[in-house]
């Protein structure tokens, strides 16, 4: 059995966080990574706060343990979701994308505990001094918005500059990844690409076949010209994409054209024109199992290798 300060911090059994990934990670998702110890995440993306409020009573429904709420803060609708994950006394919000200190000086006296994705040091001193309770450091081997960091260089970096728990993102998705990650001085990892396979995960059957097939360079970034960077799947929608940036197309041409482009990958199981936001692990992800089974074979995984760790040590 595994178990880090990270647990008593957040109230959980296992040091394993579900990504939020937008579009996808909703209550069902979430439910099910919770009731594994682990802590559910649903992804308040870029729904309004009736879609979020539905979605928190439904996680509730289906667990009794904790959960979180993940707010994107480049989201048209950050305010009203802001409000709502106080509203509903939702225990754990992780920020992505952004600097939540503006929301943070009404989630941290609501009692809220508050985990920042960070993409560098500075953020992760800065979010410590607002109050946050850990910091979730993600490399750029993940999937979605990335900073310009991977986790090796990121993790340890950001372990020395605060005294907060930090838990690891990007690249995890086996037991070798999460020992890797307390190796480099996490006490958690957020895994998402390989919760897209799991059973409880609603998204379409087209991204679950897309990741089972992919292998280790099967994922690309684009839009890393206007500091919006998104790791995805080189699908035809994601190579356009890149050619319309590298023949010079301004930020809003191409914020139109990837329009919707999550929800028609997510939802639609459009593969021509969706974009399948993947992290690099995607090539190891080939097998569909329940979201209990995941959490259990990285916990397992990881400690099978670090109790294997100290053989070369004489
Ligand atoms: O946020 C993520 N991953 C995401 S958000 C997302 S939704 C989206 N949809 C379409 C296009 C773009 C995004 C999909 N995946 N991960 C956490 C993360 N945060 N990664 C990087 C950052 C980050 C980057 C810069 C956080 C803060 C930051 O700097 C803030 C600042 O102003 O310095």
């Amino acid at each position: 059995m595994i178990r880090t300060p990270l647990c008593d911090v957040v109230g959980i059994e296992k040091p394993v966080f579900q990504g939020g990934m937008a579009w996808i990670a909703d209550a069902s998702l979430a439910a099910a990574v919770s009731n594994a110890g682990g802590l559910g995440i649903i992804s308040a993306m870029n729904a309004n706060a009736e879609w979020l409020r539905d979605q928190i009573r439904t996680c509730r429904q289906l667990t009794q343990k904790p959960f979180g709420v993940n707010i994107m803060l480049q989201s048209p609708f950050v305010e009203e979701v802001a409000q709502v994950v106080i509203d509903e006394h939702v225990p754990v919000v992780v920020t992505g994308a952004g600097t939540p200190n503006k929301y943070m000086k009404k989630w941290v006296p609501a009692g809220i505990k508050v985990i920042p994705v960070v993409a560098s040091v500075a953020l992760a001193r800065m979010v410590e001094r607002a109050g946050a309770v850990a910091v979730v450091a993600e490399g750029g081997e993940s999937g979605g918005h990335v900073g310009d960091l991977t986790t090796m260089t990121l993790v340890p970096q950001v372990v020395d500059a605060v005294k907060i728990p930090v838990v690891a993102a990007g690249g995890i998705g086996d037991g070798r990844g999460v020992a890797a990650a307390f190796m480099l001085g996490a006490v958690g990892v957020q895994v998402g690409t390989r919760f897209l396979v799991a059973d409880e995960c609603n998204v379409s059957e087209e991204y679950k076949e897309r990741i089972l097939k992919a292998r280790d360079i099967s994922t690309m970034v684009t839009g890393r010209r206007y500091d919006g960077a998104v790791r995805c799947l080189k699908t035809p929608f994601s190579q356009e994409f890149a050619r319309r940036e590298r023949e010079g197309a301004s930020k809003e041409e191409l914020a139109e054209f990837g329009r919707g482009s999550l929800r028609k990958a997510a939802v639609d199981g459009n593969y021509q024109e969706g974009s399948f936001m993947a992290g690099q692990i995607a090539g190891m992800v080939n097998k569909r199992q329940s979201a209990a089974e995941i959490v259990d074979d990285l916990l397992d995984g990881a400690e099978k290798c670090l109790r294997e760790a100290t053989k070369w040590v004489k």
